[in-house]
């Protein structure tokens, strides 16, 4: 067997949790990364048959919650209570590689948390936004959650209304409305680390890869790390703009046939249900 901390997938996955430590996206143990690993990329590494311990889901209804629909899937997931400062440094105590046990109620650790620790507090949003996202994008892989500084002050000025919110990040730089064409969506704030919050999460999931979690941070989904990373990193970046003109006069900013030559360059499909102007509106889907 190869040295796993040698994985590619491995370290990829540490230098991601780095990068947002040093973006101020995770103080303390703030924030939590899963991603879906292919059976071909870990052979190599690990002897899937070997189950060091077995741990069942926490903060769920133990009825109505199902990850069944995941079984034997495999995922590398960052620990609960762990510093995202720490994860490149120290990933075997820090992070860990669980299956999708049969029954989905609990999870079968291959690898990692080696000091006796668990998967995320959030893992049950996780899963159930891996589901959500599976369902409208078989090749969706990652799933991110973040306290990123700029977009959750921005939560506390800004009307929480979807359409309004994503309208105004797209004003805030010419990429944004080819990035996250989908928009952003918006949650009120709930409690974290349950499955209520994880039930409406994966709901917005299936229309969103960006979600706002009010007061809180955000949750990001995408193919790759990089491509998650990214996401977020410009949501994040509009909202930096955003608050760097706070009540200052907007005398320029881009408008919706702006954005219509934007995505007609980049053949893009965009919530035209969010735009205000009635001849792009009547171009929306539902
Ligand atoms: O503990 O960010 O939402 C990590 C979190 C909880
Ligand atoms: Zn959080």
């Amino acid at each position: 067997m190869k040295n796993i901390l040698e994985a590619p997938f491995l370290k990829e996955f540490t230098a991601t949790a780095s990068n947002m430590y040093r973006l101020g996206w995770d103080e303390r143990n703030g924030g939590n990364i899963s991603y879906l690993l292919k059976e071909e990329e870990l052979k190599d590494y690990l002897d899937l048959n070997h189950v060091v311990r077995r741990i069942p889901f926490a903060g769920v209804h133990p009825t109505s919650f199902d990850a069944s629909p995941l079984e034997g899937k495999i995922f590398l997931v960052t620990g609960t209570g762990r510093y995202f400062k720490n994860v490149e440094r120290d990933p075997a105590n820090n992070v860990g590689i669980v299956r999708i046990a049969k029954g989905g109620k609990e999870v079968e650790l291959l690898w990692g948390y080696e000091d006796g620790g668990r998967f995320t507090s959030e893992f049950p949003a996780h899963m159930m936004s891996h589901m959500a996202r599976l369902s409208v994008d078989p090749e969706n892989r990652v799933v991110m959650h973040c306290h990123p500084t700029n977009l959750l002050a921005m939560t506390y000025v800004h009307e929480a209304d979807e359409a309004k919110f994503s309208h105004t990040l797209w004003e805030m730089s010419t990429e944004c409305i080819v990035v996250f064409p989908d928009g952003v969506g918006v949650l009120p704030w709930m409690l974290c680390g349950t499955d209520k919050i994880g039930y409406a999460t994966a709901e917005k999931m299936k229309e969103f890869r960006t979600v706002i979690w009010l007061l809180h941070g955000v949750y990001g989904a995408g193919k790759t790390l990089d491509e998650t990373f990214g996401l977020i990193e410009t949501v994040e970046k509009a909202a930096q703009i955003y608050n760097i003109i706070g009540s200052r006069e907007i005398k320029n900013t881009l408008t919706e046939d702006n954005f219509k030559e934007l995505i007609d360059l980049f053949a893009i499909e965009p919530r035209y249900d969010f735009f205000r102007e009635e001849k792009y509106r009547k171009l929306a889907k539902k």
